[in-house]
């Protein structure tokens, strides 16, 4: 038995991590964003496509990714960049064809990456066949959508049918001419709502799941889900009291056309359209991700509705750079800890297409804070491109704004709600438009910080964020991560700490300064801890780098910056051949 045990710790010179076989693939993954346009130019039109990306995928290797999901790609008129989709099963010219799309795949695979599509459920564009014979009320597509005659007053005009208001702004229905009646779109009117009423809209989508997973995607990112489904009786919504502005999406509630109990049994059936094909293919889990800007109680219910998960957008939503560490421990962290069902696996997002970047609405000094917190947490992971290497917003005129939501506003409003600033290109390296495009002049201008701001410089750099980034991928594949505990702890008004813990490996202590001051903390509260700690990762503006020893009980934390501490004695060794002795001794007293 003895000889066993000194065989097993051998073995586990070898290999180091004791993870366990249970877990599926997504449950530990750490997700990529990729806003196609933004990512890599093949052909110098100045636009991302699926060649570039195609190009690209080594970096996520490199960066220990282990899954993308990629923006949408689809036909479309580009009224919304790709939200507004003219044809669900083919490729939009900008960014290829779907042979490119099948060689990005195979691609993938073959670095072991896994590849997740955006679903855009709730609406098409104006320009999709379906809507055109619509309008023609042509079968089946008469009812595919969602029209109402209008409300006749008593001189003859017509009146949309109720006080319904468009998440962009202005009345939820547009009329048409043609159909002599008005369709809803909760989105812009490029964006007809489908009408899921309709069993054949129901059926028409569910072969679009399919048609995808048939070219080998691994999952879906779900877009908008909680607007799904509108009451099918259209009664006014009651008045929320807090504008006058009939066109304002705040002056009325959304009783009825947002988080209706149809919604989430859509998810559920969805849910089952990707289990039957995992079991008549080769078992491999295919997954959803809900898109739900909700309150936690809505968001949570995805979860007993068939969603893999819902993502959690706390710490983009509930507190930024302003915030307190109290505010974030409670408002993000245990407000998602706290209420997440028992065994379901949590996600962190830091960032997306919609928000201002971390170093933007947080600060360039927490970016590292911001990536450790996000990929040590317990669960999934959301990267969104760039957030790496700690890009930031960039300023974009008046004159140089695409998105339509800046477009639609005035030279003094739109830097409130364009979209561009966070979705300039990839800043590659120093070369032409930071080596995204050869093209000089690119869709959205390339901030002007990338000659020093790059993925090169970052590599070649001896302490970087994106050498951060490449430590904490490799310390999320241990099981102390991946399947241990976390204990959440506020020291003082400023920091907050986190542990990590499971049986057979050194625990993992995250301590994060939220202040502009520099801090000396005491982590007695962690019982478990050694009292001399190593440092594991560190913010690249703190003064410390891996391996400096720290106090338990008096530690320096410069500000805005964030530690991630393992105790000393076991971590001066390879963690690995004490998990696997432990392993070992605990298999054989079985
Ligand atoms: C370079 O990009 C601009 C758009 O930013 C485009 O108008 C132009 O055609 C592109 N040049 C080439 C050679 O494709
Ligand atoms: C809607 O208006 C059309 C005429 O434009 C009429 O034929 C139809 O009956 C109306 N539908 C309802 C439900 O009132
Ligand atoms: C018809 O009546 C409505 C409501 O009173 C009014 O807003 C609208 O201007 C009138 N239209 C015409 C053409 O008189
Ligand atoms: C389940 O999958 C099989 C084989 O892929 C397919 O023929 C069948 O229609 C699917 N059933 C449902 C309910 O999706
Ligand atoms: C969450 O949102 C739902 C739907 O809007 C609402 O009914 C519920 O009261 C909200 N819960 C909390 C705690 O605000
Ligand atoms: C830190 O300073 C910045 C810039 O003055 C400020 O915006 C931010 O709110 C401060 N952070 C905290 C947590 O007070
Ligand atoms: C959670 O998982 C554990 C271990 O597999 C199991 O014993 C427990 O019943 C699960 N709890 C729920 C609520 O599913
Ligand atoms: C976060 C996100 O993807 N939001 C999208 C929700 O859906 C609308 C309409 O499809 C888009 O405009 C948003 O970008
Ligand atoms: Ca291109
Ligand atoms: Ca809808």
């Amino acid at each position: 038995m003895r000889m066993g045990i000194i065989v097993l710790g051998l073995i586990a010179l070898l290999g180091c991590s004791s993870v366990n076989g249970d877990t599926e693939w997504w449950q530990t993954m750490s997700l990529y964003q990729i806003y196609p346009r933004s990512w890599k130019d093949s052909d110098g039109d100045g636009i991302g496509d699926l060649q570039g990306i195609e190009s690209k995928l080594e970096h996520l290797v490199d960066a220990g990714v282990d899954a993308f999901w990629i923006s949408p790609i689809y036909p479309s008129p580009m009224a919304d960049f790709g939200y507004d989709i003219s044809d669900f099963m083919d490729i939009d010219p900008i960014f290829g064809t779907l042979d490119d799309f099948d060689n990005l795949v195979a691609t993938a695979k073959s670095l072991g990456l896994k590849v997740v599509m955006d679903f855009v459920p709730n609406h098409s564009s104006d320009e999709h066949e379906w809507f055109i014979n619509s309008m023609a009320s042509v079968d089946p597509y008469t009812d595919y959508y969602i029209w109402k005659n209008g409300t006749v007053l008593e001189n003859g005009t017509i009146t949309p049918p109720n006080n319904w208001v468009s998440v962009f702004g202005g009345s939820a229905w547009t009329w048409n001419n043609q159909r002599q009646a008005y369709y809803l779109h909760q989105f812009a009117e490029e964006q007809p709502d489908l009408n899921y009423w309709n069993e054949e809209v129901v059926a028409a989508m569910k072969e679009v799941l399919v048609f995808w997973l048939d070219r080998g995607v691994d999952g879906f990112r779900v877009d908008a889900i909680p607007h799904l489904f509108e009451d099918s009786t259209f009664p006014d919504e009651p008045l929320t009291g807090d504008t006058d502005d009939p066109t304002d999406y705040g002056y009325v509630e959304h009783d009825y056309t947002k988080h209706l109990q149809e919604t989430y049994d859509m998810v559920q059936q969805w849910r089952e359209v990707l289990d039957n094909y995992t079991e008549n293919s080769d078992g491999v889990p295919r997954i959803m991700m809900a898109e739900a800007y909700a309150n936690t109680s809505m968001t949570m219910k995805y979860y007993d509705y068939g969603a893999h998960f819902p993502f959690n957008f706390n710490l983009i939503s509930n507190v930024d750079g302003s915030s307190t560490a109290a505010e974030i421990k409670e408002s993000a962290l245990d407000e998602w800890l706290n209420n997440v069902p028992d065994n379901a696996t949590s996600n962190w997002v830091i960032g997306n297409h919609d928000k201002s970047r971390v170093a933007t609405r947080y600060s360039p000094e927490q970016v590292d804070a911001l990536n450790i917190i996000n990929l040590l947490l317990p669960g999934v992971s959301v990267t969104y491109y760039g957030e790496e290497i700690g890009m930031e917003d960039q300023w974009i005129s008046y004159e140089d704004t695409v998105d339509p939501q800046g477009c639609n506003q005035d030279e003094d409003t739109y830097e409130s709600y364009s979209r561009d600033p966070a979705r300039t290109p990839m800043q590659w390296d120093a070369t032409t438009s930071a080596g995204f495009s050869t093209n000089e002049s690119t869709w959205l201008p390339v901030n002007t910080n990338y000659l020093t701001l790059n993925l090169a410089a970052q590599v070649a750099a001896d302490t970087s964020h994106y050498k951060v980034y490449q430590a904490l991928t490799a310390l999320r594949k241990e099981a102390v991560i991946q399947e241990g505990s976390v204990n959440v702890q506020l020291i003082n008004n400023n920091v907050f700490a986190f542990m990590r813990e499971h049986s057979g490996s050194v625990p993992v202590m995250v301590v994060a300064n939220m202040a502009n001051n520099s801090e000396t903390v005491s982590l007695e509260v962690f019982d478990n801890a050694a009292d001399t700690l190593l440092v594991s990762i560190a913010s690249v503006d703190s003064s410390l780098t891996e391996g400096s020893e720290v106090s338990k009980t008096s530690l320096e934390i410069s500000a805005l910056s964030a530690l991630v501490l393992r105790s000393g004695a076991e971590a001066l060794i390879s963690s690995g051949i004490i998990i696997l002795f432990v392993t070992a001794l605990a298999y054989f007293h079985h």
